[in-house]
């Protein structure tokens, strides 16, 4: 190893044994179930639910666009949701993916597998992964000013990782790796060992989007569709209380009201519940029609009865999921906030919390849904102080 570490230059080229995805050479690979090969990811511990969405959005296209280019048969392995801090309901339960997202529909875009798919295939259920890079930020991204793609190996490491919970999972080899630059050139570090199977990647959101805001971008995102259980759960509450049963409402309107670690911290960039109140009645004054407000949040039900009365005074009426005990124990709160996100994405207008990822994904929901963007990115400000209008990151069809 340490030879392999002294011959490794900061910028490393390609191993050329190693199939390259301009190289014809590649169609000669030979595709059977033997050969797969898998990649795995993992994300920095205290990142949440949406911007992990985010990431393995990043694998996918990498995955994606390299199975176009080429025959090798490598899968992306879905990290299940596991420990995340704002989840309080069985939080260290290992989630696979299928209780949020149609695996299937993930499938038509990228080859993915999920984790329990790969442990029941082994014996005893145990996983040996040939070698994990932990990916590290360089100290100063513009080194002499500029911002350059580069990685370097910086040695063996310790790593803590619990593999998502499963005591079963273990690796041969940890490499920690100076990284900057986007996902496909992880593909150089894939290179280093062409007999390896199994590579894993803690710290997957250091490697930057291939394509954001692309065409290919928005193909991944739109076959990320959500459980079809999920999709009717938050259509049965939008026909019952929002009265509306068509894929785009003029019933009410949607607010994702981010409190918490926002409220706390950002005091700067999210207003107050009196604050909140009155922007939500200024946007009604131009929707004469509507008296229906869906809240979305993880705001106290202190805070969100606040928030109703002030709203309740001026003949508006405030709607939010109350999930059962059932949906709780069924889909925890990942799949409550998808609920929220989904009846959100379907309002005739809504307003986000500036700066979340929760946000963000309810914008891109509601371009997929092919509302008019001037309904869709518009943001809650601060009580006082400047506030800038969301960027409008439209789709791409
Ligand atoms: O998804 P998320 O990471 O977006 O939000 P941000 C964190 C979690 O809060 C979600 C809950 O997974 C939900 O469990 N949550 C937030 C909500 N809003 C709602 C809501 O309207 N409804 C429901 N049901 N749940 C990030 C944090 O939050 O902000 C990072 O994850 C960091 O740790 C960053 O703090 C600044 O982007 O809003």
């Amino acid at each position: 190893l340490s030879i392999l570490i002294a011959n490794l230059v900061f910028t490393a080229a390609v191993d050329t044994e190693y199939c390259d995805i301009n190289s014809k050479t590649c169609d000669n690979h030979i595709e059977n179930d033997n050969d797969k090969k898998l990649i795995f990811y993992d994300v920095n511990p205290p990142e949440g639910f949406n911007l992990r969405r985010d990431v393995y959005m990043r694998f996918a296209i990498m995955l994606a666009e390299a199975q176009k280019r080429r025959k090798d048969n490598w899968e992306l392995v879905l990290p299940p949701w596991y420990n995340l801090f704002h989840w309080k309901t069985d939080r260290r339960v290992p989630k696979p993916w299928g209780q949020f997202f149609d695996i299937e529909s993930l499938k038509s875009f990228a080859p993915v597998v999920e984790l329990h798919e790969i442990l029941s295939k082994t014996k005893n259920e145990a996983l040996e992964l040939d070698i994990l890079f932990v990916l590290k930020n360089y100290e100063d991204a513009f080194e002499n000013g500029v911002f350059e793609e580069k990685w370097k190996v910086i040695g063996d490491c310790n790593h803590n990782s619990k593999f998502w919970g499963y005591k079963n999972i273990t690796v041969k080899e940890v490499l920690c790796v100076k990284f900057q630059g986007k996902n496909s050139k992880l593909w150089e570090l894939i290179a280093l060992h062409p007999q390896y199977k199994k590579i894993m990647f803690a710290h997957g959101e250091i490697p930057l989007h291939d394509s954001y805001g692309t065409k290919t971008y928005w193909d991944c995102r739109k076959s990320m569709k959500f459980n079809e259980k999920l999709v009717n759960i938050a259509e049965q509450y939008i026909s019952q209380h929002l009265k509306c049963k068509t894929e785009r409402c003029d019933t009410y309107l949607s607010v994702h009201w981010r409190r918490q670690d926002f409220a706390r911290s950002r005091g700067n960039d999210v207003p107050s519940i009196s604050g909140t109140a009155k922007q939500i009645r200024n946007v009604l004054k131009m929707l004469p029609t509507i008296k229906k407000v869906f809240i979305a949040t993880d705001a106290s039900m202190v805070e969100l009865n606040k928030l109703g009365k002030a709203l309740s005074n001026r003949g508006y009426k405030i709607h939010f999921f109350l999930p059962s005990e059932s949906i709780i124990d069924e889909y925890g709160d990942g799949g409550i906030a998808i609920i929220d996100q989904i009846i959100c994405s379907k309002a005739a207008h809504f307003i986000g919390t500036h700066d979340s990822t929760f946000s963000y994904r309810i914008q891109e929901e509601r371009e997929i849904l092919g509302f008019d963007s001037s309904t869709t990115f518009n943001r809650l400000c601060p009580d006082t102080g400047r506030c800038e209008r969301p960027s409008k990151w439209t789709i791409v069809n």
